[in-house]
């Protein structure tokens, strides 16, 4: 049954025990290329629903203890979403799906998060372990808490591990060089990347408490080649880009 929220804790209390939580939110205007309503309203709220640290996995395999099949994650995920969605009266638009949105502008605009040099958002608190499932999106302007203000952890971070970590050199200045990645991940030199996640991510010292744990760092990291292999799939014309 479609309900309603009124407010960011009614978007909690629909969350609660997945692990995803809400990631902060905006009132959007034309230039944040927000998609329109079903009936087609613009949007008056944007709320950004995703997970940090291990929480999210841990609810995951407690439900799923053994993961098989395509995008078992993602499923789980989904299915979470579109039942929260539907009973708080909301659209989803999901972060992997395309066209994929500029999530990561949405979650600049509604605060607390920074670019760091390697592109990934970091937060003060969960550092590099963080991400967005999806946006709900509100017809109604739900009243929303001040914007956090946050320093960049980044502007005082002297050595920056993060872009001198990677065995590949793949933080290039104008853009991550994802064949670069793969190629050395699904190397016989890259078990430390596929075992436990990327390296450069677990390099930076901010919100370390937060890390992943292994076998979650190793399935994301296998989730990251097939995603590599079925763009470049689709860029040589083989595959449809809906699957990536
Ligand atoms: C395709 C994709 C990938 C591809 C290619 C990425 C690439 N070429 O950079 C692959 C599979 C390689 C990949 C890998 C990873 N990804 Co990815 N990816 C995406 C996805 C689905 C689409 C990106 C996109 O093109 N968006 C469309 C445009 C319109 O978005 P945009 O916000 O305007 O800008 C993008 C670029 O312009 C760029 N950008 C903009 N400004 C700047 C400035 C700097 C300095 C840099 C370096 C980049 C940069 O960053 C944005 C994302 O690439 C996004 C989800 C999403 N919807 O954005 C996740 C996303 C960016 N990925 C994410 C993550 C976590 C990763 C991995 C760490 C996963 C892992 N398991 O280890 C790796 C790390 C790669 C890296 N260092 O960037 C998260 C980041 C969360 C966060 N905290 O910011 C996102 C947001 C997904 C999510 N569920 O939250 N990814
Ligand atoms: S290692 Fe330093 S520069 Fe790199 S992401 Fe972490 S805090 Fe930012
Ligand atoms: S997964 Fe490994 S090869 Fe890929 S960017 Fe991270 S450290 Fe570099």
């Amino acid at each position: 049954m479609r309900g309603q929220a009124d407010s960011l804790d009614d978007i909690e209390r629909r969350l609660a025990g997945t692990g995803l939580f809400v990631r902060g939110a905006f009132h959007p205007d034309a230039a944040d290329g927000v998609r329109p309503l079903g009936d087609g309203r613009p949007a008056g709220t944007v709320v950004l629903v995703g997970n940090a640290g291990p929480a999210m996995w841990a609810a995951f395999r407690r439900d799923v203890p053994d993961p098989a099949g395509k995008d078992p994650l993602d499923n789980w995920v989904d299915a979470h979403l579109e039942r929260a969605a539907e009973g708080l009266g909301a659209e989803i638009v999901f972060a992997t799906r395309k066209p994929w949105p500029p999530i990561q502008r949405w979650a600049l605009k509604a605060g607390g998060v920074h670019r760091s040099p390697i592109g990934i958002l970091i937060h003060p608190e969960y550092g590099l372990w963080h991400v967005y499932r999806g946006a709900l999106l509100f017809a109604r302007k739900l009243a929303l808490p001040s914007a956090p203000a946050t320093a960049n952890p980044c502007e005082s971070c002297a050595k920056k591990p993060c872009l001198t970590v990677c065995p590949a050199d793949a933080f290039k200045p104008e853009a991550f060089d994802m064949q670069a990645c793969v190629g050395h991940v699904e190397s016989p030199k890259g078990k430390a990347c596929a075992a436990g996640g990327c390296l450069a991510r677990r390099a930076c010292p901010v919100g370390r408490a937060h890390a992943y744990v292994r076998d979650e760092g190793a399935f994301h990291m296998a989730a990251v080649v097939r995603t590599v292999r079925r763009i470049e799939l689709v860029r040589r014309g083989g595959a449809n880009p809906q699957d990536t």
